[in-house]
């Protein structure tokens, strides 16, 4: 693929703008180290606590018109477990960047330390779950919690900190400013959008857990909005994530102001090919458009 694609966010040097999102994919070194081999600039675990978690019991994801519907509810195996599967991810031979979230800032630090020490080459703090209490969107609403989950991750590791934002806010730009301020190197938007479904025929909720997260299609419109309105107002790299299926919704992402996107329900209905269209259709794109560098389109909608 063209020098056009390569980019640099926060001192991690991908060869193209995609990612492998948090959630698919990344519970095994070997499955992130296929993501990377299919084409993902980087590639993200799925979010990691300090202990194991088996999550929500079935069902616990369904398919709804343009997306999905999930409530997982954060099953991994520890941060600790994982150690060894990140050597494995990194034979991919894209940047590995883990996933961990917390119930406190000092289980998100003590998190980060063992996320580090394993060579994760950056780390992405997960305070925007929809749907488990006490961790994700209740600490993403506050602008206080996040400045101290980040500050706290900050002064125990030496490593560029993504912090990935919850769309279910009122003014999304209030939290990413707590972020950078408290230290953040890059701003992730968006994680899933709270949900629900409701099967008419037992007219019981769907979920086992009821509520739930939206990714895809459904949410792009929402997310591109989101990065378009950070992306304004911080003046750290954006990454986009929601609904990212086509180089279109790529270049759509960029030009709202995203350095990079993160691809995650795409994989679950076309398979790993999808980056290699993405990432081809990207670089045909700027051909044909006669831009040298994937950079110079980020950010470009901003002109009107
Ligand atoms: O595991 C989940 O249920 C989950 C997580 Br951690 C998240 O960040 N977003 C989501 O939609 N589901």
């Amino acid at each position: 693929m063209s020098n056009r694609l390569v980019t640099e966010i926060a001192g991690l040097k991908l060869a193209n703008p995609t990612m492998l999102a948090a959630g698919i994919l990344g519970m095994s070194g070997s499955s992130l180290k296929r993501a990377a081999e299919a084409g993902a600039g980087a590639v993200i675990t799925k979010s990691l606590g300090l202990k194991p978690r088996i999550g929500y019991s079935n069902p616990t994801l369904v398919q709804v018109d343009c997306g999905l519907l999930n409530a997982m509810g954060l099953p991994n195996p520890g941060v600790h477990h994982f150690v060894e599967e990140i050597s494995e991810a990194k034979k991919g031979g894209a940047p590995v960047i883990i996933s961990i979230y917390g119930f406190s800032s000092e289980d998100f630090g003590e998190a980060a330390k063992v996320a580090a020490e394993a060579g994760a080459d950056a780390l992405e703090l997960n305070v925007s779950c929809p749907h488990v209490e006490k961790t994700g969107s209740e600490i993403g609403q506050s602008p206080q919690l996040v400045a101290e989950v980040v500050e706290k991750v900050k002064s125990i590791v030496n490593k560029p900190v993504f912090v990935k934002l919850t769309p279910n806010v009122t003014d999304i730009t209030e939290i990413a400013e707590a972020a950078v301020k408290a230290g953040a190197d890059t701003i992730t938007a968006i994680n899933t959008v709270r949900a629900m479904a409701i099967n008419v025929e037992t007219t019981r909720p769907v979920l086992a857990n009821k509520v739930g997260g939206l990714s895809g299609p459904a949410i792009k419109p929402i997310a591109i909005r989101c990065v378009y309105e950070v992306y304004r107002k911080v003046n750290i790299p954006v990454i986009g994530c929601g609904g990212v299926t086509t180089w279109q919704d790529a270049v759509e992402f960029m030009l709202a102001g995203a350095s990079a996107v993160q691809i995650g329900t795409a994989i679950a209905f076309e398979g790993l090919g999808v980056f290699k269209s993405i990432v081809e259709g990207i670089d045909s794109y700027l051909e044909n458009m006669n831009f040298e560098s994937v950079k110079e389109i980020v950010g470009l909608s901003h002109r009107y």
